[in-house]
């Protein structure tokens, strides 16, 4: 397969072979033998099928990831030799980048550029987290003589990751390698609208060497993840999808007291001074919700604008949206893609609809392009307030919400007059101001004077309903181990 696989050649290649899930070190067929169908959000056509799993599944699952965790099949290894399966594991994904870049446009829909870049970051979160295992140090506790006391690092057990579909190579790799960098095993969910490189991924993670039971992926809608998320075998979930969902599992993982790890929705800030460099921040407030068609957790959909600059501001973001192109994502020109299904296409239809009913201004778009595939047009209401739904509830869409204010308190008043606390940016040349907003923000991350750069060494989380815990950089590590205190009597 290559970059230009086409739709029909993956419509044949997963009809004829429908991607397997990985148990036990082995790409097998569902015990019940269910597949589930995979849609293409561009042309709204079956793209292929993929082995659904069940109960059965789960449990084998468990059974041999508890195992491989048990009898420390991985972190038993020498670090070097973890480290160096990582390594290899990140080199492969970076190989397979045109494949996977292809089945992300297939099933996602997003431009393949977007693609790349995604992968681009996938391969650079692998190889951060690889070089972990021979770094992660303890320490030497302040006791009192005769007692001599440190702690070890230990890993936490068979980890359940669960994934959303915005990000279908990162999500579940994420959701993987800061596991096993810290000596866990891993059961890992995808998402069931983006199945088909969640396949390809299980296929790397047996060619980089990883042991048998280790890595295991299900496949399959919500209720796979419910079943993880109840069994008595599984010691922690590390989520990221909708509040909704996070707030059950939260619920549900208290039955047997596992560790929960949340990255949930946001209705994140994006503060745009009157002294702003408004060459970068138009732009700047356009990628910030438009990347990906707005299928992004941290996108900046509540746009703060002062008011001496509004109405320039949303003249300049009509135009701006009016220039984007809308389409396929295998053509080069293309921007912004499909939504990923008609269940989210409804969803962010919907609230376009209500911020008209709300009484908010389109200044662009609100409609579909074509008639064919989930493709929304980039969408700017203004005249807008803090308190509309278009506001206060996630679209997840190509949408943006124009809010004016008149100075800096009631601007850190209403950015933080909301559930959420992801992400946040700030635009001004004036840098007390940058600092002091940043500090006063509840929120996980602020950019100043740009908006989205992420990387694998910054902690990544929400404040609020945003979520719980972080991922990424060094903050991570608190996810995947326990501190254990051993004091010896001298
Ligand atoms: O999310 P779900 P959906 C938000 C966004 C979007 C909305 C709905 O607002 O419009 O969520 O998307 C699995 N127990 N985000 O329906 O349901 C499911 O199979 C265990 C924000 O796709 O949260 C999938 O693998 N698992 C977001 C994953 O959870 C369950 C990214 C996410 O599905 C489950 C995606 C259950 N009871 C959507 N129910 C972000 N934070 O980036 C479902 N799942």
């Amino acid at each position: 397969m290559t970059a230009t696989l086409s739709r029909s050649a993956a419509a044949e290649r997963f009809r004829d072979r429908p991607g397997r899930l990985l148990i036990d070190g082995e790409l097998v067929d569902a015990a019940r033998g269910e597949r589930f169908t995979v849609i293409d959000p561009t042309t709204e056509e079956e793209l292929g099928q993929v082995a659904r799993a069940g109960t059965e599944d789960v449990d084998r699952a468990v059974t041999a990831a508890r195992a491989a965790f048990a009898d420390r099949r991985w972190s038993g290894l020498p670090r070097a030799r973890r480290e160096a399966v990582l390594h290899r594991l990140a080199d492969l994904v970076e190989g397979a980048t045109a494949e996977l870049a292809a089945l992300d446009v297939l099933e996602n829909g997003m431009p393949l550029a977007f693609a790349q870049y995604e992968i681009g970051s996938a391969v650079a979160m692998i190889r951060y987290f690889a070089g972990w295992p021979t770094k992660v140090e303890s320490t030497v506790l302040a006791t009192d003589d005769p007692i001599f006391g440190y702690t070890r690092r230990e890993p936490v057990g068979v980890c359940a990751g669960i994934a959303p579909w915005n990000a279908p190579v990162t999500n579940p790799l994420l959701k993987i390698v800061p596991a096993l960098a810290c000596g866990n095993t891993v059961i890992a969910k995808p998402a069931e609208q983006t199945p088909l490189t969640a396949v390809r991924i299980a296929e790397l993670c047996l060619e980089a060497g990883i042991p048998p039971g280790v890595v295991n992926v299900l496949q399959g809608p919500g209720d796979v993840g419910a079943a993880l998320v109840a069994h008595p075998g599984v010691d922690k979930i590390a989520f990221t999808g909708s509040t909704a969902t996070g707030k059950l599992i939260q619920r549900e993982a208290a039955a047997t007291l596992k560790r929960v790890t949340l990255e949930l929705g946001g209705k994140s800030p994006n503060i745009l001074f009157a002294d702003a460099d408004l060459e970068a921040a138009i732009p700047g407030a356009l990628m910030a919700v438009f990347a990906n068609s707005g299928q992004v957790c941290f996108a900046g959909t509540r746009l703060f604008v002062e008011r001496p600059i509004h109405d320039a501001v949303v003249e300049a973001l009509a135009a701006g949206s009016a220039q984007m192109v809308v389409g396929d994502g295998f053509d080069p020109a293309t921007q912004l893609g499909p939504l990923v299904s008609a269940a989210q296409f409804d969803r962010v239809r919907g609230y376009i609809e209500a911020g008209v009913a709300g009484g908010a201004t389109l200044a662009h778009g609100g409609d579909r392009v074509g008639d064919r595939g989930y493709f929304v047009r980039p969408t700017v209401f203004a005249g807008a307030d803090n308190t509309m739904r278009i506001a206060r509830e996630e679209i997840f869409g190509p949408v943006v919400t124009v809010i004016p204010f008149d100075d800096e308190s009631e601007v850190l008043r209403l950015a933080d007059d909301t559930n959420f606390g992801l992400g946040a940016g700030v635009w001004t040349r004036d840098l007390s101001r940058a600092h002091r907003v940043a500090a006063s923000l509840r929120a996980g991350v602020v950019w100043v004077n740009t908006y989205g750069d992420l990387s694998a060494t910054v902690p990544f989380g929400g404040f609020k309903q945003s979520g719980i815990g972080r991922e990424f950089g060094t903050a991570a590590l608190d996810a995947y181990t326990e501190h254990k205190s051993v004091l010896v009597k001298l």
